[in-house]
């Protein structure tokens, strides 16, 4: 299987969550291809069922299909085939997040986004069509991770469990995904794969066009497959890693707790090792965070600034794995829907003219606009397939490494100053921190690091700064 076709320049995927496809659209062109991002993650595109919670529509309705029309709050066909056609126009990769281990769980009465309805106590969705027939039996709730037939053929969280098992049901997927293919996409987060059987899967996967010539896509380009394989049980990314990359939780889990100060960030010099139980790099697709893991416990977010900021730095830093980094919506409780209007549509993000970041009052964090994330972005473009050089560290809570020879990154999260004079593995000169600012023309609006000829450079950072990052491309 291929992986990600990302162009050459660019490694790193963003996650728009619950955005609208002309507001991603828009956004490609305004700053994703300037600021070189690789790939968006749009939510799901198909027709869901419509949730109501009280006032609220919660935003994991989008995880509920009812039928493959895509019609949902993000947009039409037409604004998702314009948001590809814009998208790829300026080098940003569209990757579809698509459910099809399920349809929707029970609902009193069932209407779509689209205006497709279901019955839901038959398993009737007439707008694929599917009757009971294409579903598992009997109807069980998924309890027992240890048990891989229940993983694969029982309900998660109670929502229809489709057979993909029989050519029909494989035949309505593939049709579903080959569409989003010819509108111009360029790959796939397959929703809970670890819930369905991997020869389904690869009959699934290999059914499919290549990409779209018509957007830009060389002949013969394949789509980029990304797997959601949670951590649990007895069924692991083993079984999925020969079809497609793997979604890799713990890196978000152990980055959040590393730099939430619960284990010393000299034991990081073994992330992304069997050592801290992850998968090759080759396999990864890593995260801090994601739309689930933002709302449970123990894994950082924009809610916990400035020390996910850091751990951000550390994960597009590190060269384990495919990057992914998380945009989203401000929330205060679990089910809560993206920002709305009163008519239920979605709100646009506005952006500030003076910072450049989604106003608060707009509901939207926006976090692919902080100064951190879209500098660390192109860190990792400019550094791209190095290998980590001159791992230092005080034996504590201070660590230090360079990229190849193309860049170099320091944590401080001692509480105490550090000032240590270290190999940055760089060529001669001044380079710009991009922590504290940026390179404008010819100067740097933050702390300038000295690198000698033979490559040390005395390292500063204040008890408050948690990291120091430079480049090539930013010396003079
Ligand atoms: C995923 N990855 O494999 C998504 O990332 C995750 O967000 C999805 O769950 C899950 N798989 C199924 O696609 C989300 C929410 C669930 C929600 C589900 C369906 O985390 O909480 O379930 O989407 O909307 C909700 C209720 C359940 C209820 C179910 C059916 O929370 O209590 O049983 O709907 O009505
Ligand atoms: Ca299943």
């Amino acid at each position: 299987y291929i992986k990600t076709n990302l162009l050459a320049d660019r490694s790193v995927i963003v996650q728009m969550f619950e955005w609208k496809w002309a507001d991603i659209a828009t956004e490609c062109e305004n700053f994703l291809g300037p600021m070189k991002y690789g790939a968006v993650q749009t939510s799901p595109a198909t027709e869901n069922v419509i949730v109501r919670i009280g006032e609220e529509r919660p935003w994991y309705e989008r995880y509920q299909p009812i039928s493959y029309k895509l019609t949902t709050r993000s947009g039409d066909e037409a604004a998702f085939l314009d948001m590809t056609t814009r998208c790829n126009k300026v080098g940003v990769r569209i990757y579809v997040d698509v459910v099809f281990n399920h349809m929707t769980g029970n609902h009193e009465e069932s209407v779509g986004t689209g205006g497709s309805t279901a019955n839901t106590s038959i398993n009737s969705f007439p707008g694929v069509p599917y009757t009971d027939e294409h579903f598992h039996h009997p109807d069980c709730d998924m309890v027992d991770l240890d048990n891989a037939t229940e993983v694969r053929v029982c309900q998660l969280s109670g929502l229809k469990d489709l057979n993909q098992t029989i050519p029909y049901v494989r035949q309505k997927i593939i049709d579903y995904l080959n569409n989003l293919i010819d509108l111009g996409a360029a790959g796939i987060r397959v929703d809970a794969a670890k819930h369905m059987y991997p020869d389904d899967l690869n009959e699934i996967y290999k059914s499919l066009h290549n990409l779209n010539t018509a957007h830009g896509f060389r002949k013969n380009s394949r789509p980029y497959i990304y797997q959601e394989v949670a951590k649990g049980g007895v069924v692991t990314y083993n079984d999925y890693k020969d079809m497609g990359d793997i979604t890799e939780f713990t890196a978000g889990n152990e980055v959040s707790q590393f730099f939430s100060g619960l284990k010393p960030l000299k034991n990081l010099s073994s992330y992304g090792t069997e050592g801290l139980d992850m998968m090759p790099s080759e396999n990864a697709v890593v995260f801090v965070d994601n739309h689930d893991t933002q709302r449970a416990s123990g894994i950082l977010s924009y809610k916990n600034e400035t020390i996910y900021k850091a751990a951000l730095a550390f994960l597009l830093a590190n060269p384990y794995g495919q990057a992914r980094i998380t945009s989203s919506f401000s929330f205060t409780s679990f089910n809560q829907g993206p920002p709305a209007n009163a008519d239920e549509t979605i709100k646009s993000p506005v952006i500030d003219a003076t910072n450049n970041l989604c106003t608060e009052t707009s509901g939207w964090v926006c976090e692919h606009r902080w100064s951190t994330v879209y500098r660390m972005v192109k860190f990792r473009n400019e550094v791209f397939k190095t290998q980590i050089a001159n791992w230092w560290d005080n034996d504590s809570n201070q660590i230090a490494f360079s990229l190849g020879n193309k860049g170099f990154i320091a944590f401080n999260l001692e509480g105490s100053v550090m000032n240590t004079t270290l190999q940055t593995g760089l060529p001669v000169g001044t380079y710009c921190d991009i922590r504290s600012g940026e390179v404008q023309g010819t100067t740097c609006s933050g702390k300038t690091v000295a690198v000698s000829s033979t490559g040390q450079a005395l390292i500063t950072l204040a008890a408050d700064e948690l990291y120091l990052a430079i480049h090539v491309g930013t010396d003079s």
